[in-house]
């Protein structure tokens, strides 16, 4: 297949590809092509090789080099809990780790060889040819589910190619765009779209290290066009824009502001546009997928939508039996279906669930729920499974929480549900029974004990404590009841 990254053979060799922090890190596409022509060197011939996804230079010139080498890179949380990462490991099983030198890694990845990325490599500077073909993976990106351990998906080159090229069309995104984000770079939103997306135009980006309002103001008024964030960072954008003239000006400029991974409130929405005269567009899309839709640069920017279908992906709604819905009246609400050169591959070694998320001619079920309007837009109202939170843009499965939880000696039952927050989309509220009703857990001792073998982003934010879960005759918990236990 012809490369993923045409800027980095023969290309603009002189312009800022990346730049991370407050601007001192950085590398032009001749830097970077040496650099990570040096780590495709070093992994060429390994199957998968794990990144410690730090939000740092490393990490983009560790991926890029991967991808370079034709193989795949597993991206790894480097916040996450001992038994997360154990299980990402024994998964996936990757050949060695890239990090960054003077990384701190912790225990699970004792046995498996390290190699420092030197972003200061340049070799010959010469690329190395591309012999992967399209449907060889390029990632493998571990989501969570409703139950078990977070699944990993395989995701294709041809999906990276063909989902970012689809989004050049849709926002009419260019090499001269530079990005600024602050997203983390183990998710699709932050490291496909956010770091692989400007170096496949040819353009640039600038990561903040962390998200914070005074970044994006710095950014977007020294020449940054392009601003990508979850609702979450938007949110606290609108909070902000009230006291802070400068981040509205600074907004004012940018060329387009896009919004992911969950839901934007109309609210926020509506509040930006009041104080920049900015529209934030929002896209839809998933680890599985990458993107589905999006609002066109050139289209209606309509608050409470995702857009249209991208060009090459073909999306349905269909009813609880699966039967397409027919004419589209924006009320019906039908499951999203899609299916097209984007999709992921399969779930490393789940055939069982690879097999449950695609009907038999191809289809993928999203399991988000939607109405579409009669002129094609697409609005999301809802997810069929309650056991999926999103928290921050990030998704999260209520099983592993509470299996998590239950091996917390004070727990003796536990069950996990998502609840409406301003700030977050939604917190993780832990429902407990203690084993000791004279002592029950605390909300710190209970969110240490899943950050530290899950996620910080896994945590409960809120502890309440019960005398017994309602549950049915089955003896299945009532999730619906926990409100009025
Ligand atoms: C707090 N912390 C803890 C604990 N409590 N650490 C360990 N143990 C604890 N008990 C730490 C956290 O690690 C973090 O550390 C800090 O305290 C704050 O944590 P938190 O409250 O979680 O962070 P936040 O500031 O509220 O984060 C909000 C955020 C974040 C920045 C919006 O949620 C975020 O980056 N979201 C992006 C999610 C995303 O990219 N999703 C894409 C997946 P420290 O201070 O060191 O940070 S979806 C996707 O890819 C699809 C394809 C799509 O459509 O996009
Ligand atoms: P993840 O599995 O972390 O990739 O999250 C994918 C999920 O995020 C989708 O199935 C949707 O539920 C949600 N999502 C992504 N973008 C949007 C959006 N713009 N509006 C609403 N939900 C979204």
């Amino acid at each position: 297949m012809s490369s993923l990254f045409p800027a980095l053979v023969g290309g603009p060799g002189e312009q800022v590809a990346l730049r991370f922090g407050d601007g001192e890190r950085s590398l032009t596409y001749g830097e970077l092509a040496g650099a990570a022509g040096a780590v495709a060197a070093r992994v060429r011939g390994a199957d998968r090789v794990a990144v410690w996804a730090t939000p740092e230079l490393e990490t983009a010139v560790a991926v890029v080099g991967v991808l370079l080498a034709g193989v795949a890179a597993v991206p790894l949380n480097p916040k996450s809990g001992e038994k997360e990462l154990a299980h990402i490991l024994t998964d996936s099983a990757p050949s060695l780790v890239l990090a960054a030198p003077g990384a701190d890694l912790p225990a699970p990845l004792a046995g498996v060889e390290r190699v420092d990325v030197d972003v200061d490599a340049r070799g010959t500077g010469a690329v190395p040819k591309d012999r992967a073909t399209e449907g060889d993976p390029a990632l493998i990106v571990y989501t969570s589910g409703t139950t078990g351990p977070p699944k990993g998906a395989v995701i294709p080159r041809r999906a990276v190619a063909t989902t970012l090229d689809a989004l050049a069309d849709a926002w009419q995104w260019t090499a001269d765009d530079v990005l600024v984000h602050g997203l983390p770079l183990f998710h699709v939103h932050g490291l496909v779209l956010g770091i692989l997306g400007p170096l496949r135009r040819g353009g640039s980006v600038r990561h903040l290290g962390r998200f914070g309002t005074e970044g994006v103001t710095r950014e977007l008024t020294d020449g940054a066009t392009m601003l990508f964030g979850v609702p979450t960072m938007y949110h606290r954008i609108a909070e902000a824009l009230p006291t802070d003239p400068e981040l509205a000006k600074a907004l004012g400029l940018a060329r387009l502001l896009v919004s992911g991974s969950a839901a934007l409130p109309v609210h926020d929405h509506r509040r930006i546009l009041a104080a920049t005269g900015q529209r934030v567009i929002e896209r839809y899309g998933m680890t599985e997928t990458l993107m589905n839709t999006s609002v066109r640069a050139d289209g209606e920017a309509r608050a409470g939508t995702v857009g249209v279908p991208l060009p090459g992906v073909e999306l349905r709604l269909v009813e609880e039996d699966g039967t397409p819905l027919g004419a589209y009246d924006g009320e019906t609400v039908g499951e999203i279906q899609v299916r097209g050169p984007n999709l992921f591959t399969e779930y490393l070694n789940r055939p069982d669930a690879t097999a449950a998320a695609f009907t038999a001619d191809g289809w993928f079920r999203t399991g988000d729920m939607a109405v579409r309007e009669p002129d094609g837009y697409v609005r999301i109202v809802g997810r069929k499974a309650t056991d999926l939170i999103k928290s921050g843009g990030y998704k999260i499965g209520a099983g592993e929480i509470e299996n998590a939880l239950l091996e917390h000696p004070a727990v003796r039952e536990a069950a996990v549900t998502g609840e409406p927050d301003a700030d977050l989309g939604e917190r993780i509220v832990a429902w407990i029974v203690p084993t000791d009703p004279q002592s029950p857990p605390g909300v710190e001792e209970l969110a240490a004990h899943v950050a530290g073998r899950l996620a910080p982003h896994k945590r409960p934010r809120v502890v309440r404590h019960l005398d017994a879960l309602p549950r049915n005759d089955m003896g299945k918990i009532m999730k619906r009841a926990l409100g009025d236990a």
